[in-house]
């Protein structure tokens, strides 16, 4: 059973009922347990900024699933909740899932990066990651608390429209 952390996004449609879908599509699977949750929080875009608000989130999952099993699962709850990939690389998007950390692992294999690439350039990412585990250390770029005191996005606020952390006992 690995900890793994998963980054959950999405800025178009109902964001929070995405959200919470993509957690629930998750906890479907008898491989994975959706272990906590962390606030939803409204953010600004980063990257291509002419497009909606984000609600991003973090999940921590406990999983039997390896990395690439994971990656795999992460693709088919965006392909079910109607994600697509034929717009702009950085645009609007349903759902995105990132697979954030899993366990200690660095993995840099063709689609497949752990520690997410940019996991230390996003604010949107480490906030919630620090709520759920703020004393975490990411492997090969050190502790949490000093890449989110580095980093110069602007910070998030919690929405209204997020639940506050949850922690789920649902295996399923
Ligand atoms: O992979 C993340 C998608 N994304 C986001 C996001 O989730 N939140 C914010 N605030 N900006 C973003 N830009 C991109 S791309």
């Amino acid at each position: 059973m690995t900890r793994a952390y998963v980054g959950l996004g999405s800025n178009l449609g109902d964001r929070a009922a995405l959200l919470q879908a993509a957690l629930e599509a998750l906890a479907a699977d008898e491989g994975v347990r959706v272990a906590a949750v962390s606030t939803f929080r409204e953010t600004e875009p980063v990257g291509y900024l002419e497009q909606p608000r984000f609600l991003n989130a973090a999940a921590a999952l406990d999983t039997d699933l390896g990395p690439r099993a994971l990656l795999e699962r992460l693709l088919a709850t965006e392909r079910t909740l109607g994600r697509r990939r034929d717009g702009r690389r950085f645009g609007p998007r349903t759902v995105d899932l990132d697979l954030l950390l899993y366990g200690a692992e660095t993995i840099d294999e063709p689609g497949l990066s752990v520690p997410h690439p940019r996991l230390a350039q996003r604010r949107f990412v480490l906030e919630p990651l620090a709520e759920l585990e703020p004393a975490l250390v990411v492997p090969g770029l050190g502790p949490l608390a000093a890449l989110l005191a580095g980093v110069d996005s602007p910070a998030c606020r919690t929405s209204t429209s997020s639940t506050s952390t949850r922690r789920s006992s649902s295996s399923g």
